[in-house]
């Protein structure tokens, strides 16, 4: 057929989707505050000068078009943003860290692999994504002068960075996608249409992974079409090998069913397919579709045609009739995919299909809980385990301040209350102190 010999040679690609992977971000943690004094000339002792540390980088995920696949996070799967730089002398402010920022193709989503929460759903070019919060620099001392304390001798540490894992899943950005039975000759058809060489053989389950392959009609006409495994009944429930790929065909914005003419109950199969699709998304059910009957160059489906072109005009079906194989009625396929592609908006695909981001349950940073355990009381919570965090223990003030947070918080009364005694250990996260100790 020319059109394929026409697009193999100019405009032909074939993708092998790599559609998941799993990547680790880590921010920055913040830099130091400092502890110092200003030098003057005759003054032994000037105000405090201690600067602040830099705010940790944060790390964020950025859709690009410039990527097509997930297949660089087989080789990278580490990405960390810089720490705050420490804070110093003369007031001097930590630098800032750098952040990162990880490229990933349009229609990636990303969920956190503890929880499995979706954290986005990256649709659009440019479109980001926080994922993991720079720490915040820690004050040095000149934050902490008062009336009462004109040379305080504390300073914060700087808060650590978060770390987590992600899991990436792409959804391929198709505007058709081939749905059919196993065997129904949907690879065929794609490597009949566009330079894509998809794997095709004469048993079910030849196609284990979509691809893609580009179908260019003329210059200013062209669309990409999916091939995807194919869908057995079931598929929906996660039967076969379909169901991982019913949610790619969500984001194509046509469907076309191909069905094998010369199969024992071409109807059957038929109407399988569409149960399958309807009973995995209402998005699915309602998505145009163009009915084609394959394999016609074989005596079997030339034979059976009629009856399977009257049993769907009574679905209110028009079926077109084609052959992969020769490409009988392959090109007149294609126009008319075109065609109805034109009256099908992108952005009304998209927009329906695009979630918002998932912003993160709101927290309340101040709450805490205590837990005992044979190695002590265990006290969680963002703000007080934040707070522990940033404390410098070899600082006698920094400790006096702690325990007034301890204090305002009212862990310090919900503690005694739980019958906590002296020299008993507790932790607050993962920083572990004696119980009883005195400012002094
Ligand atoms: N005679 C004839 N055979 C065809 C035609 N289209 C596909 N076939 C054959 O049918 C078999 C299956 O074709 P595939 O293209 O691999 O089918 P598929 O739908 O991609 O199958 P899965 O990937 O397993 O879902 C192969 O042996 C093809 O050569 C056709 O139009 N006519
Ligand atoms: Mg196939």
């Amino acid at each position: 057929m020319q059109l394929a010999a026409f697009g193999r040679r100019v405009f032909g690609r074939c993708t092998l989707f790599f559609d998941e992977a799993r990547i680790h971000v880590k921010s920055g943690r913040g830099g130091n505050g400092a502890v110092a004094f200003r030098r003057e000339k005759g003054v032994p002792y000037g105000g405090p000068a201690g600067g602040n540390g830099g705010k940790g980088g944060d790390a964020y995920l950025r859709a690009t078009e410039r990527r097509s696949t997930l297949v660089a996070f087989q080789n990278q799967i580490h990405f960390s943003a810089e720490d705050g730089r420490h804070g110093s002398g003369k007031n001097q402010q930590g630098r800032r860290g750098e952040d990162v920022v990880v490229e990933v193709p349009l229609g990636t989503v990303v969920r956190d692999a503890d929880t499995g929460q979706v954290l986005a759903d990256l649709v659009e070019d440019g479109q980001e994504v926080l994922v993991a919060r720079g720490g915040r620099g820690g004050r040095g001392n000149a934050a902490f002068a008062t009336s009462t304390n004109q040379a305080p001798r504390l300073s914060e540490r700087g808060e650590p960075g978060e770390a987590r894992w992600l899991e990436l899943e792409l959804k391929l950005l198709a505007d058709v996608g081939l749905v059919g039975m196993p065997n129904a000759g949907k690879s065929t058809l794609l490597a009949a249409a566009s330079a894509a060489q998809p794997k095709i053989a004469p048993y079910p389950f030849t196609t284990l992974q979509p691809s893609l392959g580009v179908v260019q009609l003329d210059y200013s006409t062209s669309f990409v079409m999916a091939d995807l495994p194919g869908l057995i009944e079931g598929a929906s429930r996660g039967a076969g090998l379909g169901h991982r790929f019913l949610r790619h065909i969500e984001r194509t914005r046509l469907v076309v069913h191909l069905i094998d003419g010369a199969a024992k109950d071409p109807l059957g199969n038929y109407d399988m397919i569409n149960h399958e699709l309807a009973a995995f998304s209402q998005a699915l059910a309602g998505k145009p579709q163009i009915v084609v009957v394959n394999k016609m160059d074989l005596p079997d489906a030339r034979e059976m045609w009629p009856l399977i072109e009257q049993g769907l005009a009574e679905r209110g079906v028009q079926a077109r009739r084609i052959s992969g194989a020769t490409g009988e009625g392959v090109q007149a396929l294609l126009g008319t995919i075109a065609e109805r592609l034109s009256e099908i908006p992108i952005e009304a695909s998209t927009e329906a299909e695009l979630q918002e981001i998932v912003a993160e349950p709101e927290r309340d940073e101040r709450a805490f809980t205590i837990g005992i355990s044979p190695s002590g009381w265990h006290v969680h919570g963002v703000a007080i385990e934040r707070a522990a965090h940033m404390t410098n223990w070899d600082q006698e003030e920094s400790l006096a301040r702690f325990q007034r947070i301890l204090e305002a918080m009212g862990v310090t009364m919900a503690l005694r209350e739980a019958g906590v005694s002296e020299e008993d250990t507790v932790f607050i996260g993962d920083v572990e102190l004696q119980w009883g100790w005195q400012p002094v």
